[in-house]
């Protein structure tokens, strides 16, 4: 071997050879010299503020590209044994109540070509997942979103694609599940099967491979789920009793807003194809079901774990990405006060790299709910506020904007729909910095009432 290499660039040199176009990281000695390697090879180095930040923009780029696969050669494509497919679509036909679950993995395996192809062959509705949103576009008038519980509840038969039954879909079980639910899972990985609920037939393999099974033998027997059955029936008339509430939740004049005329506001704003990135709890459940995505891995969220200060490495991953592009779309990062704290110092390394992102912070002065300034210090009043503050606060009316004013990017601090809708408006026309839009919205806004608290372990 050369004795002149260092290890620096033997590590550049090797990340190359396997594709890796992006690195993201905090520098110190003697980590410096191998992001000088790496962009001395042409391997991008984003410079992050917090490692943790680094690493979920990394993850965000690997989703994105699908690059975890393609940087090794292509592995095999599995489909699922015959048999199983036979067996799999007796038990949709047989179905009075059948329901599609696009997931996660139906996005990452790229497989929506297919399975548009599949929906509108068989009639079926469907429902994504968070992250499943955009495989298919959520205004598809086979997606059921807007009936979710509804279609949870009520299914005989789903067709699991790429998804987990774990918390976000209530491990598959009663209350929010029929018990005798028949679920056919598609998955690539073994261990996902009979998770929390044994499925009545397991389709092991490669999602678009198993969809297009499924779908010649659909084609071959032209069967069809028929529009007019009780089920789309009590769907449809869900959705349309759903989509009311929200709608008049959305156009309620009263100020502070609340979280659903924010939501509606910027959806009407929204490009189709930008990314949307977020993260929160109410700011990040209502989100999902305001806010629409019409193209596949279009969305990228705190998913599985919940995990907060995802969003703005989320953002930049995205953001650097689409810069390289000719026309590169915009990333919206939607964020609860609380979730934009835990990364909100790489508002810096936004600005830095001129990153056009727009941040929303939708703040409601705390976790799930916070108080008003004048609560607030009536309450210092109190005695002291670690005592008497309840512990999901945060201090009211915090200046978010000026966080990322303080490194030259703009921020906007908004109160009303007016100001809501310039500031975005004049966001979306600025390609050159990033964005805050500081929304102050009602502390105690909230979901519209739900039929079921979320499930997890702890009260099952
Ligand atoms: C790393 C991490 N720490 C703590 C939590 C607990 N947690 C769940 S949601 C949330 C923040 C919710 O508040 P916010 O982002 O302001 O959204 P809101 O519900 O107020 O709209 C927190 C801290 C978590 N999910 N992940
Ligand atoms: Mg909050």
């Amino acid at each position: 071997m050369d004795e002149d290499i260092t290890g620096a660039q033997l590590v550049a040199e090797s990340l190359l050879a396997q594709k890796v176009e992006y690195m993201f990281g905090v520098v110190g000695v003697p980590i410096i010299e191998v992001a000088i390697a790496a962009q001395a090879v042409g391997i991008k180095y984003v410079g992050m503020r917090n490692e943790q930040a680094a690493c979920y923009a990394a993850s965000a780029i690997g989703y994105l590209t699908g690059r975890v696969v393609s940087c090794c050669p292509p592995p095999p494509v599995s489909m699922a044994e015959s048999g199983a497919v036979t067996q799999a679509l007796s038990i949709l036909k047989a179905s009075k109540r059948p329901l599609i679950i696009i997931g996660k993995g139906a996005a990452f395996a790229r497989a929506e070509t297919v399975l548009r192809k599949f929906v509108e062959t068989s009639g079926l509705p469907f429902l994504p997942t968070p992250m499943g949103k955009g495989v298919l576009p959520d205004d598809h008038p086979n997606c059921v979103a807007a009936a979710r519980s509804r279609a949870l509840l009520q299914a005989d038969v789903i067709l699991l694609l790429g998804a987990r039954l774990n918390w976000i879909l209530h491990f598959g079980r009663p209350p929010r599940f029929d018990p005798k639910v028949k679920i056919i899972q598609v998955d690539l990985c073994p261990e996902e099967m009979g998770n929390n609920v044994r499925p009545a037939v397991a389709l092991l393999g490669d999602i678009s491979a198993v969809v297009s099974q499924l779908l010649q033998s659909l084609k071959v027997d032209t069967w069809k789920y028929s529009p007019n059955t009780e089920w789309w029936s009590s769907l449809r008339l869900k959705i349309a009793a759903n989509t009311k509430i929200s709608q008049s939740l959305a156009l309620q004049p009263t100020l502070p807003m609340n979280y659903y005329t924010v939501f509606h506001n910027i959806s009407e704003l929204l490009p189709h194809d930008c990314i949307i990135v977020s993260e929160g709890a109410n700011t990040m459940d209502i989100g999902r079901t305001m806010l629409n995505n019409y193209l596949p891995r279009h969305r990228l969220d705190a998913g599985t774990f919940g995990t907060m200060g995802v969003g703005l490495g989320f953002a930049i991953a995205a953001a650097v990405m689409e810069k390289s592009k000719v026309n590169g779309q915009r990333i919206i990062c939607v964020e609860g006060d609380s979730a934009f704290g835990f990364s909100g110092m790489e508002a810096e390394t936004m600005c830095r790299y001129n990153l056009p992102i727009i941040v929303i912070v939708v703040n409601n002065n705390g976790i799930y709910s916070g108080v008003d300034p004048e609560t607030w210090k009536e309450m210092a009043k109190l005695g002291d506020l670690t005592t008497v503050a309840p512990p999901v606060t945060l201090l009211p009316e915090a200046r978010y904007d000026n966080v990322m004013a303080a490194f030259g990017g703009r921020g906007f601090l908004i109160r009303t729909v007016e100001e809501l809708r310039s500031a975005l408006e004049l966001s979306l026309s600025d390609w050159e910095k990033p964005c805050l839009l500081n929304v102050l919205i009602d502390p105690s806004s909230d979901r519209k009432q739900q039929e079921f608290p979320w499930l997890t372990r702890s009260n099952l």
